[in-house]
């Protein structure tokens, strides 16, 4: 029998089988999968095969994995090296991001978009607590919308506190499986309080918010919408590792270079120092944003270090 990964604590799991119904299992005694070296061999989403515990009738236990369709990774915080999937089979990835308390920059901003063109999963941007703007934050959205909206990106404007925005927020979601990330205390799990009403997760209290250091949420988690679709909680991210990337990919994974690149004088330009460079010419006229060709530089310059 198959079945859904919906919760994974690393000992435990919780799944959803065939016929639509949760149950517990764990992993079958030395079961190790071939090929892959994240610390956490099952994630959620996984599609995975389940049997009987053996000589019991109640018990699940997992037998083997499906191939994933896609996967998004972090650095394991332990060992650099090592993945650990946070989850699979995904349809878009949502980064909800904040402009104070606390606030994402747009350098990590860009390595989240940088992992999902990579693993090929759309992302969208959502700006959470749009009912803190002040001006300073207002001029900041409109920023950001016109860096990232002419690149593709939809950037949201989201309050899980008003609930400003969450009827769109809804309709980009249904029907599709969606993983939610971002830093810790950016609202992941309010604004899927507000999207599925009587879920109730666990959010921090407002008075015990100091800005930084505890996670809220430990394990990632699915959760079904409605209508169909499926959305992923997840604990927060400091950092997105960039494991896979070679150098000369790099610029693939930017938008608005992937398309210009083909005019770069050199094929193998890496658009830093090179004559006849199109990229370069495409940020000193305008066509690319500074703020995103210094984040290509910076990364760039990094990927040795990943
Ligand atoms: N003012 C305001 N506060 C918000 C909003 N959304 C969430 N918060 C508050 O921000 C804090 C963190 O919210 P959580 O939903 O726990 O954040 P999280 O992203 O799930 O955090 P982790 O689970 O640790 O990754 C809580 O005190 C929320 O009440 C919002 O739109 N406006
Ligand atoms: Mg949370
Ligand atoms: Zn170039």
């Amino acid at each position: 029998m198959t079945a859904r990964v919906y919760k994974s604590t690393g000992s435990w799991y919780v799944l959803k089988d065939a016929s639509g119904q949760f149950i517990q299992a764990r992993m079958k005694g030395r079961f190790k999968i071939d090929g892959i070296t994240s610390t956490n061999p099952i994630a959620v989403g996984d599609i995975v095969d389940i049997e009987r515990e053996s000589g019991q009738e109640t018990g699940w236990v997992i037998a083997g994995i499906h191939d994933r369709r896609n996967y998004v990774n972090r650095v394991s915080p332990a060992r650099r090296q090592r993945h650990h999937i946070i989850a699979s089979n995904l349809d878009q990835s949502l980064l909800v991001a904040t402009l104070r308390d606390p606030r994402t920059s747009m350098g990590f901003l860009d390595r989240f978009l940088i992992a999902c063109e990579a693993y090929h999963v759309p992302a969208i941007i959502a700006i959470n607590k749009s009912d803190l703007f002040g001006e300073t934050e207002e001029a900041m959205f409109r920023h950001w919308c016109d860096v990232y909206g002419p690149v593709g990106y939809v950037v949201l404007r989201v309050s899980g506190t008003t609930g400003e925005g969450i009827d769109t927020l809804r309709g980009m979601l249904a029907g599709r499986t969606t993983l939610f990330s971002g830093h810790s205390g950016v609202g992941k799990s309010t604004l899927i309080n507000q999207l599925l009403p009587g879920l109730e997760l666990r959010t921090k209290e407002v008075s015990d918010w100091s800005g930084k250091g505890m996670h809220t949420t430990t394990f990632a988690e699915m959760f079904d919408l409605p209508d169909g679709g499926a959305i992923i909680d997840t604990p927060g991210v400091r950092e997105f590792g960039l494991v896979d990337i070679e150098e000369e990919e790099l610029a693939h994974y930017f938008p608005e270079m992937r398309v210009r690149m083909d005019d770069c004088q050199f094929n193998n330009c890496k658009h830093i120092n090179e004559p006849g460079c199109a990229i370069k010419q495409a940020v000193v006229s305008g066509d690319i944003s500074e703020e995103r060709y210094i984040s290509y530089c910076t990364i760039l310059d990094g990927l040795n270090e990943e």
